[in-house]
């Protein structure tokens, strides 16, 4: 073929009146992958000395956000059928209404609030919480929350709402056990999206668009708007599209994914490169799907229990993988972003307000499990 063909990057392509040139809203954030922590005993100071030295990394490198994995803190115990409640509860940090981010005063993880105030970087960590209603009652969650440096306090929390596995152990011999549905409640809080501060230069604030006649006119240009989600959760598009109607432009996400259960088909390698494929798959179609960037922060490598996947990347809004891990030991993975570069997908092929028909969705929010047409 004589003609030369445009290569697809922006460089070769003429500006279409669709691209406005949105000011640059540049951004490092990095994925804090911890490898292994071997067993339901692993000191807690180790845990908090690995982390506290992949924040300094961070710095660094000027990221301003680390995202740490899910249950960051100790072994993925629902892994382990643990019967004694006194056993479990050590694996919990306790909150209430009167103190609902009680976990950044907890000597399990306040050493690494103060680096990263310290520091100036934005965390985002995954814990187990033990929640007291104002009754008496006590609610176990699988929890993440974001902590602002800026503001020096938690600005936001989320608790997963896709819990995988089961409640009864599979009493098999050898079995890998997921026991997510038996430790923890699934998540109250649904997929709520928030604004971080002191990020981006020039964020519009409130104050100053107070006048401003058309509210799209704000759209991409106040304050980073983020969104949580824990492990399975990345698995459903519909988790997704709650933070995507939110305008998300950054999603964050921790998680403690097998590589490996003997009670699965497939040799270890067969079986973790899947996890791997269906794990870059959720993530990458998360993120165009949606036209957001998300980082993803792994447990990874041989804990007692058996193997979890690598794999922590970051992922930009058309879908592909801007960095990825190399190791599955403790890896720093970082990237500068350009939260711009959401505007195109929101603007374009998912401007939800132009193509979407909820006139036709409703079996998404009517319907749980499967209805089959009849039989014929
Ligand atoms: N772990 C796994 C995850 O969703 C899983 C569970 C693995 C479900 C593979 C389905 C397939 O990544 C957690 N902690 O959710």
């Amino acid at each position: 073929m004589s003609s030369i063909r445009p290569r697809l990057d922006n460089s070769f392509r003429a500006a279409s009146p669709m691209d406005t040139n949105p000011e640059q809203r540049l951004l490092t954030v990095a994925a804090a992958q911890l490898g292994p922590i071997a067993s339901l005993n692993s000191p807690r100071s180790d845990v908090l000395a690995r982390m506290i030295k992949l924040l300094q990394q961070a710095s660094e490198k000027n990221v301003r956000l680390v995202v740490f994995p899910e249950l960051t803190f100790t072994t993925f115990f629902p892994s382990y059928v643990i019967d004694d409640p006194e056993q479990l509860a050590q694996f919990f940090e306790p909150a209430s209404q009167a103190e609902p981010y009680a976990v950044t005063n907890s000597l399990h993880s306040k050493p690494l609030i103060d680096k990263a105030a310290e520091l100036g970087i934005d965390i985002s960590f995954g814990y187990a919480e033990r929640w007291t209603e104002e009754d008496g009652r006590v609610i176990d969650y699988n929890t993440a929350v974001y902590y602002s440096a800026s503001q020096r306090r938690c600005v936001a929390k989320y608790r997963k709402v896709h819990l995988p596995g089961r409640y009864e152990p599979d009493r098999r011999p050898g079995v890998t056990q997921q026991l997510e549905k038996r430790y923890f409640t699934p998540g109250n809080l649904g997929f709520q999206a928030f604004r971080v501060p002191g990020l981006v230069g020039k964020a519009l604030k409130a104050e100053d668009a107070k006048d401003l006649a058309n509210p799209e006119g704000t759209w991409g240009r106040g304050d980073p708007i983020v969104g949580m989600l824990i492990c399975n959760d990345r698995r459903w598009a519909e988790a997704w599209r709650c933070y995507g109607l939110q305008g998300v432009e950054l999603v964050l996400e921790g998680y403690n994914t097998t590589a490996f259960a003997p009670q699965y088909e497939g040799t270890e390698s067969e079986q973790e490169s899947e996890a791997l494929f269906h794990h870059r798959l959720s993530c990458q179609a998360g993120s165009y799907q949606n036209a957001c960037f998300s980082v993803h922060a792994a447990k990874a490598g041989k804990e007692d229990h058996g193997s979890l996947i690598a794999g922590s990347s970051i992922v930009n809004p058309d879908g592909h993988i801007v960095v990825e891990s190399r190791t599955k030991g403790d890896e720093l993975v970082y990237a500068t972003i350009d939260l711009a570069r959401c505007r195109k997908g929101k603007g374009r092929v998912f401007a939800f307000d132009k193509h979407r028909r909820v006139e036709h969705y409703s079996r998404l929010v009517e319907q749980v499990g499967v209805e089959e047409p009849a039989l014929l």
